[in-house]
C-alpha cells in the first residue's frame, strides 16, 4: 500500500476563467487529489464538470462545503474570498487566495515560488496569490535584485483581456464582429466592471485598468505598486506602474525600466543573470528579431524576457520586455505552485 498522502481539494470560482485553468494543472497531477470538491455561484450549481476521467457536478459555494477540505483554491472575487475563506480555514483548510481581498494582509504570506517561496512557511491558513501583473514582473525582477540590487522600477502593461473574466473575452469577440459589420460596439464591461463609463476594447487600448484612487492610479497600478515591495521584501523600492488594457486575449506584456544599485553593469552580464534566473525564458536577439510576445508565451507556465538594453543615458538603467500568459503564470499555475510546495515541504 502506497502511503503518499492524497488531499481533499476544493475550488471556489471553478467555472470561471481561473478556475478552469486551476482544474486544467491539477489534471497533470502536482500532488495527489484523493476528492475534488468544485464551487460556484448558484447558477452554475449543478453543472457537470470532468476531471481525470470522472465526472463531478459543481456545487453552490457555501461554508459547509469545507469540511474535509486540506487546500481550497479560491477565484470567486474578493468579497466570496472574504466571506468564505476564514470559514474555509475554520473547517482546517489552507486556502490559497486568487483575489486581492488578503494579499496586503501582515499576517498573509504573497507568494510566487520562484521570488518569496520561503514566506510560506509563516503561513496562518491565508496564502494570497499576487495580481497577474506583478507576478511576471517579479519573476523578471528577482535575477536583477539578486545580482545588482534594485532602486527603481517603472513598468506600463499591455494587459490581455482574459484577465477581466470570461466576459471581457466575450465582449471582445462580440465587438470585433460588430466593428467588422460596420455596427456600432456595444461596451458593457471595460475599463471596469464597476465603473458607469464603458469604452469599447476591439481595435483600442485602455489607460484604465480598475478603478481610479484619490491619487491619479488605477487600483491595478497601485496592486503593482504595493504587491512587488511585498513580495521582494522591499518597502522603500521605487514603482510606478501604468496599466493599459489591450484587445489580446491572452498574456500580459510589460515595458520594464529598471535602475539597479551598481553603476557599471554591463548589458552582456545583466542578460546572463536574467538567463539563469528561476522560471524565466530568454528571447533576446535582434539580428533574428527573436522576442517574446503574447501569442508565443500564450499556455506557457513561464515568464519570457527579451528587448534588454542599457538606457543610453543612465549607467544603471536598463530596459526588458517581459510577456507571461495571464491566466497560466499570473493565476492558476502560480496557485498550484504554492500548494505543490505546500505539500512538498509538509506544510499541509
Ligand atoms: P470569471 O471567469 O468571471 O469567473 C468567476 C467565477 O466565480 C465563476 O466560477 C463564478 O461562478 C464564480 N462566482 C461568482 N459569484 C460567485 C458567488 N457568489 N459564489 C461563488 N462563486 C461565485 O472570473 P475569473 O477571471 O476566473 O476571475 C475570478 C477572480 O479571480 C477575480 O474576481 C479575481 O479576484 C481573481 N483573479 C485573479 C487574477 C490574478 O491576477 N491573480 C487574475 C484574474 C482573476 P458562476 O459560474 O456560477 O458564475
Ligand atoms: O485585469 C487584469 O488583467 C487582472 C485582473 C485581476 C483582478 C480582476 C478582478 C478582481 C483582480 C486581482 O486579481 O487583482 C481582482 C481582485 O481580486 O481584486
Amino acid at each position: 500500500m502506497s502511503n503518499v498522502k492524497k488531499y481533499h481539494v476544493a475550488i471556489v470560482g471553478a467555472t470561471g476563467a481561473v478556475g478552469q485553468k486551476i482544474l486544467q494543472y491539477l489534471e497533470e497531477k502536482p500532488f495527489e487529489i484523493e476528492q475534488l470538491t468544485l464551487l460556484s455561484s448558484k447558477r452554475s450549481a449543478g453543472k457537470v464538470v470532468s476531471f481525470a476521467g470522472k465526472d463531478i457536478t459543481v456545487q453552490e459555494a457555501t461554508a459547509e462545503r469545507f469540511e474535509n477540505v486540506d487546500i481550497a483554491f479560491f477565484s470567486a472575487g474578493g468579497s466570496i474570498s472574504e466571506k468564505l475563506a476564514p470559514e474555509a480555514v475554520k473547517h482546517g483548510a489552507i486556502v490559497i487566495d486568487n483575489t486581492s481581498a488578503y494579499r496586503m494582509d501582515e499576517d498573509v504570506p504573497l507568494v510566487v515560488p520562484e521570488v518569496n517561496e520561503g514566506d510560506l512557511q509563516d503561513h496562518k491558513g491565508i496564502i494570497a496569490n499576487p495580481n497577474c501583473s506583478t507576478i511576471q514582473m517579479v519573476v523578471a525582477l528577482k535575477p536583477i535584485q539578486e545580482a545588482f540590487g534594485l532602486d527603481r522600477v517603472i513598468v506600463s502593461t499591455y494587459q490581455a483581456v482574459s484577465g477581466a473574466g470570461l466576459a471581457a473575452q466575450e465582449e471582445l469577440t462580440s465587438q470585433t464582429k460588430q466593428f467588422l459589420n460596420d455596427e456600432e460596439m456595444e461596451a458593457n464591461i471595460l475599463p471596469a466592471g464597476s465603473d458607469k463609463k464603458h469604452y469599447p476594447i476591439a481595435f483600442n487600448a485602455l489607460p484604465q485598468i480598475d478603478v481610479f484612487e484619490d491619487n491619479g492610479f488605477t487600483k491595478e497600478e497601485l496592486k503593482m505598486i504595493n504587491e512587488t515591495k511585498k513580495i521582494m521584501h522591499e518597502p522603500s523600492l521605487h514603482v510606478a506602474a501604468t496599466c493599459v488594457r489591450l484587445p489580446v486575449f491572452h498574456s500580459h506584456a510589460e515595458s520594464v525600466f529598471v535602475e539597479v544599485g551598481q553603476k557599471d553593469v554591463s548589458v552582456d552580464a545583466f542578460k546572463e543573470t536574467i538567463s539563469q534566473g528561476k522560471g524565466i525564458v530568454l528571447e533576446d536577439d535582434p539580428s533574428t528579431q527573436t522576442y517574446p510576445t503574447p501569442l508565443s508565451a500564450q499556455e506557457k507556465k513561464d515568464v519570457f524576457v527579451g528587448r534588454i538594453r542599457k538606457d543610453l543615458d543612465l549607467d544603471n538603467g536598463f530596459h526588458l520586455w517581459v510577456v507571461s500568459d495571464n491566466l497560466v503564470k499570473g493565476a492558476a499555475w502560480n496557485t498550484v505552485q504554492i500548494a505543490a510546495s505546500l505539500v512538498k515541504n509538509k506544510l499541509v
